[in-house]
């Protein structure tokens, strides 16, 4: 037979017992709180309790935790992170290196308190920028190109004092199947807004052939020639050549001893 005494106290010690273990459990999760957000290691009970070593009385940060464990035991969403509990102007999130929330700590971040407003991220402005990038044009200046010819560009260079990989834009309405002259503009601009120097090209599009006329009109040389090309003089063949811009056909020229030499590109 049963004794009910006995009975009694091996119910109150299992009751005991069950109590015992419920604390213990309680006591493992919230000792694991710190390891279920990032950085959360990095300064333990000191994230959500006045006291660095924990127990006592929740700081800010702590009772919004404990606001979102009544959600479930997922407490770090994005929300918590969007919050700045201790009010010193940086979210939970940035001064737990997880701005946005997601659980992933991004690599580099300056971790600090949460629940604590004398505690929080260094910000180091990046030093302002006021110097432009500087262009090198790549190939010649001035490009001659028969007309029908495809163009590459050999382009320009850019470099800068703190921007790397910058890119340049390049305009002009270059057409290779029009005899003419075109500009090209270079431009390229830093991340701070600091615009660079343009730099020009001119592209010359010549004609595949041309002839050039001659003839003489007393004292005249007239020279005439079809198409839009460009008179050149030098006074040797092997140039340099320069542009008579002005010059449209037919042209005279007056005679004289000097002895010159035309062609039209
Ligand atoms: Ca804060
Ligand atoms: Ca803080
Ligand atoms: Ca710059």
């Amino acid at each position: 037979m049963k004794n009910p005494a006995w009975s009694q106290r091996v119910g109150k010690l299992g009751m005991t017992l069950v109590l015992l273990l419920i604390g213990h459990s309680t006591l493992s999760a919230r000792s694991s709180f710190p390891s279920m957000m990032p950085n959360g290691m990095v300064n333990r009970c000191a994230n959500c309790h006045v006291r660095s070593s924990g127990g006592g009385p929740r700081n800010a940060f702590g009772q919004d935790v404990a606001l979102a464990l009544r959600q479930g035991p997922a407490f770090w969403t994005s929300a918590l992170a969007a919050l700045d509990s201790d009010g010193d102007g940086f979210t939970n999130g940035e001064e737990l290196g997880d701005p946005d929330g997601d659980g992933v700590a991004l690599e580099g971040m300056n971790v600090t308190l949460p629940g604590n407003a004398a505690d929080f991220p260094i910000v180091v402005s990046p030093p302002s920028d006021t110097e432009a990038p500087v262009l090198t044009l790549l190939g010649l200046d001035s490009i001659e190109l028969i007309q029908g010819t495809p163009f590459v560009d050999p382009g320009v260079s850019v470099s800068d004092n703190l921007d790397t990989d910058l890119t340049y834009t390049v305009e002009g309405d270059l057409d290779i199947n029009q005899v003419g002259s075109y500009t090209l503009i270079y431009t390229a601009i830093d991340q701070a807004g600091n615009l660079a120097a343009p730099l020009q090209r001119l592209i010359h599009v010549i004609p595949a052939e041309t002839t050039l006329v001659t003839r003489r009109e007393s004292n005249q040389l007239v020279l005439s020639w079809e198409g839009q090309g460009r008179l050149q003089v030098a006074t040797s063949p092997a140039g340099p050549w320069s542009d008579l811009t002005t010059a449209t056909s037919p042209h005279a020229v007056t005679m004289s001893q000097l002895v010159q030499f035309y062609r039209v590109r």
